[in-house]
């Protein structure tokens, strides 16, 4: 009983991990890949990870990618981050998620020239006072999303 007991445990803690990493956790940016030079449509899905509710995302785009146009979502209010240039960096969106429930931001970019790999860093903040950074490098816990840029075919 009690050896049944610990390996269900075991097996549901193992079970939440790979959920956890491959489907539902973290901030996520897709495609992952996309072509050099090319414009893009990029969506960014938050989920609610915790039983409390999300009301801020934080981001900071890959240093090459301009991204030039944002998806409207009711409730929401994009702050948008600018560099002595004028260019747009990085935005926060404010707004309320609440437990159980996830969302999806669009953004329109232009890609770098250079097939690279771009960067995403978001930091999202809950209710509770506690956040959560995605900035890690790619395997750890909290990961920064990656998207590869391929070369454009012909070139
Ligand atoms: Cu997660």
């Amino acid at each position: 009983m009690q050896r049944l007991f610990v390996n269900r445990y075991l097996l549901s803690a193992a079970v939440l991990l790979v959920f956890d990493s491959l489907a539902f956790g973290h901030i996520r940016i897709a495609p992952t890949e996309s072509t050099a030079g090319a414009r893009e449509k990029y969506t960014m899905r938050v989920p609610n990870e915790k039983q409390v509710p999300c009301s801020k995302i934080e981001g900071e785009f890959p240093s090459g990618l301009d991204v030039y146009d944002f998806e409207f979502k009711p409730g929401w209010k994009i702050d948008f981050k600018k560099n002595d240039k004028g260019k747009i960096i990085g935005a926060t969106w404010i707004g309320k998620m609440m437990p159980y429930e996830f969302v999806e931001f669009g953004m329109l970019g232009i890609n770098p020239k250079e097939a690279t790999d771009l960067v995403w860093k978001f930091v999202q903040y809950y209710d509770d006072g506690t956040k959560e950074e995605f900035t890690g490098p790619v395997g750890s816990r909290l990961p920064s999303p990656v998207v590869t840029l391929k070369a454009p075919q012909g070139k």
